[in-house]
């Protein structure tokens, strides 16, 4: 259907996590967020834009987004007729990279579209189950038998496979020991980059542990060395840093670099490229599920849609709020049932009503461009 963007508003919020997540690349105690509210003919739809708060997964943080919304992605779509939300990426195609900035405004117009249209976000994407698996991603703790508690109270939760972060010096025994504790969980570990080649025989001995996928072990932006990773491996290897775009999933599946693919909205640019990516994947046969990001309840409701669709089959990072927030900026928040799935929500949009009381209570700067 065909709207006209009147006005983008971008508000940054504070979010203190309910517990430190430490990852290869670092520790993250707060979230700085922007959520981007696109308004069309007086509706709002709301995206998450999920930078990090410093350029240490990829090269974006929030900084860098707000700016790149505020001067680029901003004014080349306000007052733009779009015929359709699938019109929104391209006005962006002059823009290099910083996809997590014009994905958040992207996932936003998909979400209006959704609403102006009266229908949810997952049906309007095309998504065919009301109810999607999950799993959780458990970042670097301070002791084994504290991860090993950690892993424990998440199963009791119902969660259907567990992630955890490895980096040197936190992997190969952690994982053994993980594993002589719980041998039958479906356990997988991501390195987020922090390897490289010379490691190989290092990450070999991860095949005794019969994990579900290794994800991102080598360069943020390598596919060759991932590929030759993998002839030396059992354990299937997923991307997650080093897939943008279809054509690097393409590239990646047809060299053997990976036989899973994670895909997340924001490191993508949103719907119509995680869309197209799901799409490849399908049709070579590789499996998909949906990353996380330490979101907010907005672009947690993005990623439970996103996973509705048919090729995402294994269990995503997609979790409950409370996992990570006090009070979410959604209401209700995003809850797991105790068999390990979310159900999605018939409502429209991305399904839940912002909590504007509380998100105005949170808010650290507001700019409305029109
Ligand atoms: O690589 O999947 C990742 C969090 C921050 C940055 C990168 C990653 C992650 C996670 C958390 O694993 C997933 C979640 O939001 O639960
Ligand atoms: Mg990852």
């Amino acid at each position: 259907m065909a709207f006209r963007i009147d006005q983008i508003r971008l508000h940054q919020i504070a979010m203190p996590l309910v517990r430190p997540f430490e990852t290869s690349f670092g520790r993250t105690v707060e979230r700085q967020i922007i959520l981007v509210e696109a308004v069309a003919d007086g509706v709002s739809g709301w995206g998450e834009v999920t930078a990090g708060e410093r350029p240490f997964y990829n090269e974006e943080w929030t900084d860098s987004a707000w700016l790149l919304l505020r001067d680029y992605a901003g004014p080349a779509a306000l007052g733009r007729e779009l015929g359709s939300a699938a019109e929104c990426a391209p006005l962006f195609a002059r823009i290099r990279e910083n996809r997590m900035a014009w994905g958040g405004f992207e996932a936003a117009v998909w979400d209006l579209e959704a609403r102006l249209l009266d229908r949810p976000l997952w049906r309007h994407i095309g998504g065919d189950r009301a109810e999607i698996p999950c799993g959780v991603s458990i970042g670097i703790q301070e002791s084994v038998p504290a991860l090993i508690a950690t892993i424990e109270r998440e199963l009791a939760c119902g969660y259907q496979r567990i992630k955890i972060k490895i980096k040197p010096g936190w992997d190969v025994d952690v994982v053994c020991e993980v594993r002589r504790a719980l041998p039958s969980i479906r356990l997988m570990v991501d390195a987020n980059s922090a390897y490289t080649l010379a490691d190989a025989d290092h990450l070999r001995r991860l095949d005794d542990f019969y994990l579900m996928m290794i994800e991102q072990p080598l360069a943020h932006d390598d596919i060759i060395d991932h590929a030759e990773l993998q002839l030396k491996l059992a354990t299937p290897l997923c991307l997650d840093e080093s897939i943008r775009t279809a054509h690097h999933a393409e590239q990646a599946m047809r060299l053997g670099a990976a036989k899973i693919i994670n895909i997340k909205l924001g490191r993508v640019g949103g719907f119509s490229e995680a869309r197209r990516i799901h799409d490849v994947a399908q049709a070579a046969g590789v499996p998909v599920w949906c990353g996380g990001m330490l979101e907010s309840g907005v672009g947690r409701a993005h990623n439970v849609a996103l996973s509705t669709l048919p090729n995402f089959v294994l269990p995503g990072d997609v979790s409950a709020s409370r996992r990570y927030w006090s009070r979410d900026v959604i209401a209700p928040p995003i809850d797991v049932t105790p068999r390990g799935t979310i159900a999605v929500s018939g409502e429209p949009g991305f399904g839940s009503a912002l909590d504007f009381d509380f998100l105005r209570s949170i808010t650290v700067r507001e700019e409305t461009l029109r």
